[in-house]
């Protein structure tokens, strides 16, 4: 199986994939590709129509979004326990992660993942009210599992919604936002990840910039 991804300082979608595979134990190859050089298109032509990433190729099969990798290694691998166990909570994960993934275009646009840098940027009202919005369902997300339960993670268990989520811890410290005191601790679960922290060193080696991802000023 191999899974192609972007630099892994800014592709926020390769992590996705890729976490979704590192976080459950899966084996397979990983071939970046250098974000929008000719070599990125060249390669990405006769694996996917969209010419994006990630990924992911397993036998006959490419699959060319970072939800639908999900979806398919939690159903072929996982007999579907990317997901949470209990329906309720299922429901509320996967309308969790289909917010993430269909919403949030200010903050995404006005804060690029850039895992290595610490950056400051004046965020507009729009991507102000994604980050509210996104502290308010963490924090409803973390106090719904009862205590006995309680892990650090969204569901209880690492499910597809962390992997979703990740990419936006990595944002919120890069960027400095102030959030609440629970949405702070998963920050730092996220950050003290084991795959994560295997992630951002890949990132910290990296050298190539990206200069349209290079959002705001140094702080
Ligand atoms: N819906 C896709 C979106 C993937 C996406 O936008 N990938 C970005 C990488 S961060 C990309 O490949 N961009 C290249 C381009 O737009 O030319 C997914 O979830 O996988």
């Amino acid at each position: 199986m191999e899974l192609i991804i972007g630099n892994k300082n800014y592709s926020s979608w390769s992590l996705r994939g890729w976490l979704m595979l590192k976080a459950f134990d899966i084996p397979f190859h990983e071939k970046k590709l250098q974000l929008f050089s000719d070599s990125f298109y060249q390669e990405l032509e006769s694996v996917t129509p969209m010419a994006k990433v990630p990924v992911l190729i397993d036998g006959g099969v490419n699959v060319w979004d970072s939800l639908a990798i999900c979806e398919y290694v939690s159903e072929k691998y996982l007999e579907g326990k990317g997901w949470p166990k209990e329906l309720t909570s299922r429901a509320i994960a996967r309308a969790a992660v289909a917010e993430m993934h269909s919403g949030f275009s200010a903050l995404r646009n006005e804060m690029p993942m850039n895992c290595r840098a610490k950056r400051e940027v004046l965020l507009s009202d729009q991507a102000q009210v994604d980050v509210e919005r996104i502290d308010q369902l963490w924090q409803n997300c973390l106090t719904r599992v009862s205590d006995n339960e309680k892990t650090g993670w969204l569901f209880g268990e690492f499910s597809i919604a962390d992997v979703f989520y990740a990419p936006v811890a990595l944002r919120f410290k890069t960027y400095g936002i102030e959030l609440s005191d629970l949405s702070s601790a998963y920050v730092e679960k996220i950050l003290n990840y084991g795959p994560v922290m295997e992630w951002i060193d890949g990132a910290l080696s990296e050298t190539e910039i990206v200069p349209e991802d290079e959002a705001g000023e140094e702080r």
